[in-house]
């Protein structure tokens, strides 16, 4: 098949192809499946542009909230109707599992929809108490241009956490996603204009970070910065934004625990503990990484779960039975790789997996076996850091306090889990896990309507809910003597 050639989406219009582009291969496959047009400072620049314009004299800002709804339950639609297109992008240039790529779709769906109530219900207050002859009132108002910089785990799903929500607020906006895995971010730049979405109001810009992430970031002209990937890039992030001191909410790294406490419905604890770290090839910022299981049910519990782990299906991504497919591409392997020989080295044990997968239909692709390692130490550089791939590391802990202790060494603080029936345990827990996200019973869930985020350097903002909205949004105040 001929790969998608893509020009950036520009007011309202793709433009042709550049001759600079990023070919970007399969990890199942090795083929090239897309060219993407390897953006300048110039392209940046008059995507910019069209945003600026779109924002002070266009009509979308201008829009009563009603009728930019209706353009955003028009674009839910066109979501729902081209979901197996999206869905195919995503997998295939990912490595995700379709069945994975098409519940994305549908929580983009979600966020949509619950963007285009936002849009609708969005009023100030009004202040008539402060004494005679004088009246005041507090409005929200769209907070301007708003960059939009993305990675390559879930390009859709995480531009759903930010794009919807600042449209729905009046924002214009100018997106960079990863620049190898950008096709489902074009095509959803399509079905806006399909949509009705005005030109100028959503662009996409293509290629390097370091050269449009970075124009974006240090450009006067963008009023907010939405980033989600790496702490690293997000520190970066925080010096180019200093040029105009724009609003930065900053998604970044983490470095999720699964607390599994003996009270715990351990059918389901062991369910999700597999669905927290295999779950999109473990390349997921809230992957459940981390097991921290009560020394009394260790045993068992683990040998239970390399059980299962070893009848989960890896293969190509595109195959319906598929549970774990590639990762990203041979470079993340083989850090991947490099991490799971440093948890030797200091002391783990490898009970599940661990090497490569070459045989066979694998030959081409960058298939890791699942893996858990055992009794990892807590000073050991598997036990802190994101690995980013499908590797549980485990460690044992005596009471609750520890686990919680354990919980919070780690420098990020994007989410935990939390399995027991004690309801004392589970708030206990919940009031003290240094985290943005605490789950009870469940992990990697949500909704449109909740927010999410980090704590310490898993950044700070939240995205999605009313919270995630109001980013997008300007407070003004009004005072009015008569
Ligand atoms: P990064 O390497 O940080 O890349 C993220 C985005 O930033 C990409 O679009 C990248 O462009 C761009 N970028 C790179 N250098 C830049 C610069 N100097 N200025 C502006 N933009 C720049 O992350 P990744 O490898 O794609 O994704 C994995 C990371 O994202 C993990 O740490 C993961 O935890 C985190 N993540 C966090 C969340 C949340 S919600 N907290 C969700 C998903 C992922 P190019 O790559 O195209 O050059």
């Amino acid at each position: 098949m001929q790969p998608r050639v893509y020009g950036h989406f520009i007011d309202g219009r793709f433009e042709p192809p550049s001759d600079e582009r990023h070919a970007r291969r399969a990890p199942g496959t090795g083929a090239v499946v897309a060219e993407y047009s390897r953006g300048t400072q110039e392209d940046t620049q008059r995507a910019i542009a069209a945003a600026r314009r779109a924002f002070d004299h266009g009509p979308w800002p201008r829009l009563s909230g009603q009728e930019r709804a209706r353009v955003l339950l028009r674009l839910a639609e066109l979501v729902r109707q081209n979901k197996e297109l999206l869905a195919r992008l995503e997998a295939e240039e990912v490595g995700k599992s379709i069945r994975l790529a098409r519940g994305d779709v549908d929580g983009t769906i979600g966020m949509i929809e619950y963007a285009a109530g936002l849009a609708m219900s969005t009023h100030g207050d009004i202040h008539t108490n402060l004494g005679e002859n004088f009246t005041a009132f507090v409005a929200r108002e769209p907070a301007g241009v708003v960059g939009m910089i993305t990675p390559w785990n879930f390009p859709l799903l995480l531009l759903a956490q930010k794009l919807p929500y600042a449209i729905a607020a009046g924002c214009t906006a100018v997106v960079k996603p990863a620049e190898i895995t950008s096709s489902s971010t074009l095509e959803f730049a399509r079905l806006c204009q399909e949509a009705g979405v005005p030109e100028g109001v959503v662009n996409v810009v293509t290629g390097s970070g370091s050269v449009v992430g970075q124009y974006i970031a240090e450009s006067e002209d963008v009023d907010v910065l939405s980033f989600t990937g790496s702490t690293d890039v997000g520190r970066r992030i925080v010096e180019a934004s200093k040029s105009n001191l724009k609003r930065l909410s900053l998604e970044l790294g983490g470095k999720a625990a699964n607390i599994v406490l003996p009270d715990a419905d351990l059918e389901d604890a062991i369910d999700g503990v597999m669905f927290g770290v295999f779950f999109n090839n473990g390349e997921c910022c809230v992957s459940g990484a981390r097991l921290l299981v009560h020394e009394d049910i260790a045993d068992d519990f683990i040998a239970e779960l390399v059980r299962r782990t070893s009848r989960l299906r890896v293969g190509q991504p595109l195959d319906d039975g598929t549970d774990v497919g590639p990762l990203i591409h041979s470079d993340h392997l083989d850090k991947v790789l490099d991490y799971i020989g440093s948890a030797e080295a200091d002391g783990a044990r490898i009970v599940s997996g661990g090497s490569r997968i070459t045989d066979g239909a694998f030959g081409d692709g960058t298939f890791l076996e699942p893996t858990i390692l055992d009794a990892v130490p807590t000073t050991a550089k598997v036990f802190n850091e994101e690995i980013f791939g499908p590797v549980l590391t485990i460690t044992r802990f005596r009471d609750l306090d520890e686990a919680i202790e354990l919980a919070n060494s780690v420098e990020y603080g994007l989410a935990n889990s939390v399995w027991t029936k004690d309801i004392d345990k589970a708030l206990t827990a919940s009031r003290r896990l240094r985290s943005g996200t605490v789950w009870v019973n469940t992990t990697i869930d949500g909704a449109p309507m909740l927010p999410g985020g980090g704590v310490k350097k898993s950044g700070y903002g939240r995205e999605m809910g009313q919270v995630g909205f109001d980013e997008f949004t300007e407070v003004k105040t009004v005072q009015i003597r008569t």
